[in-house]
């Protein structure tokens, strides 16, 4: 089998345990979960749903903080090795591009990644409604809040480490502004951040697994590969006590990434211990960042525990794009451009 290419930055000090022996699957927990308990700083209960970079040999996250007003908001944090966390207890000072304060009234479920020299951080936020929200940084001091890319009702806004075709791409799935019933991925096209175009619709909810028959959405950015973007993504199920989500992963054309090449048909993690299973929201896991080597292959995936905690889970890109083409299924015109 030819080797798989994973390109990428290197990052030679991510967190990282070898796969437990015997372990009959893609993708493995870290053995210390969760790595953010409950009330991890002062007046914030829960924290969930965030996205890490590495940053000067150092990294630094993004954080969905439950303050104990019961509201989401975006708070910072600073970690050497990636797995201790020690969490700002204000919340990000959004500016506006003429530099004055601008703060969201609520934020969640943030994205973090680099493209070319500047960080972007996409959440979702409260514009009339669910819709989301982009910030750019260049140094994790001032943080720029961009126009609002979509109109209301979005959530789950992705943005992929590099311009496709001349391009900024952007995943999301439109939603409603409650607990979202449906839903598909879909992606946008903008040449400068601002103006968003030639949307496409990416993949469809559902397939031969039940655990994504209600809805999906993107998770933590895209990675290059050389069998095409390998992106995680939730999946949804809807049972008599509620939504179970789960990981799932896929692979993207390179050039045309509303084309899907390989789905797998089975999640690649399922809520089972018991800090996925129960917390403030039973059964999530919900992916939304990955520290990765270009150099090793190596994936940390962080992803928020039910409402309450963050994991961490590993996997390589060898194995987890040979998994996904082994178990590929996809689904109805997931294969095509997506322009109707
Ligand atoms: C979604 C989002 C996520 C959350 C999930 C499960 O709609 O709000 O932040 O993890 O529900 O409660």
């Amino acid at each position: 089998m030819s080797k798989v290419k994973m390109i990428a930055e290197n990052i030679k000090n991510l967190p990282w345990e070898d796969k437990p022996e015997g372990l009959n699957a893609p993708v493995w927990r870290h053995s210390q979960n969760p790595i953010i308990k409950r009330n991890p700083a002062k007046g914030i209960s829960r924290i969930f749903n965030s996205a890490v970079v590495s940053y000067e040999d150092k990294f630094i996250g993004v954080f969905r903080a439950e303050t104990i007003d019961g509201r989401p908001h975006l708070h910072l944090g600073y970690s050497e090795d990636a797995l201790n966390w020690s969490i700002e207890e204000e919340k990000i000072p959004f500016v506006d591009e003429e530099g004055n304060g601008f703060q969201p009234p609520s934020a969640y479920d943030p994205r973090l990644l680099k493209v070319e020299d500047t960080y972007y951080i996409i959440w979702c936020t409260d514009f009339y409604g669910a819709a989301i929200g982009v910030a750019k940084t260049d140094d994790f001091k001032t943080f720029v809040r961009l126009e609002n890319p979509f109109l209301p009702f979005n959530r789950n806004g992705v943005l992929f480490p590099r311009k496709i075709n001349g391009n900024y791409v952007m995943l999301s799935r439109p939603s409603d502004s409650g607990h979202t019933p449906f839903g598909d991925v879909f992606l946008s096209e903008s040449p400068d951040m601002t103006y968003w175009g030639k949307h496409r619709h990416v993949m469809t909810k559902g397939g031969y697994g039940w655990w994504q028959n209600v809805k999906i959405g993107g998770g933590p950015a895209p990675i290059e590969t050389s069998e095409g973007w390998l992106m995680f993504y939730h999946g949804v199920t809807g049972t008599c006590n509620g939504f179970v989500y789960s990981m799932g992963a896929v692979i993207l054309d390179l050039e045309e990434p509303s084309k899907v090449k390989y789905r797998s048909k089975n999640f690649v993690l399922t809520p089972e211990e018991s800090y996925e299973t129960t917390g403030f929201v039973d059964n999530v896991i919900f992916p939304c960042a990955t520290l990765h080597d270009g150099e090793s292959g190596k994936i940390a995936i962080y992803y928020g525990a039910a409402d309450t905690y963050v994991g961490l889970a590993y996997t390589t890109v060898e194995e987890i794009v040979a998994y996904v083409k082994e178990t590929s299924e996809v689904v109805a015109d997931d294969e095509e451009i997506g322009r109707k």
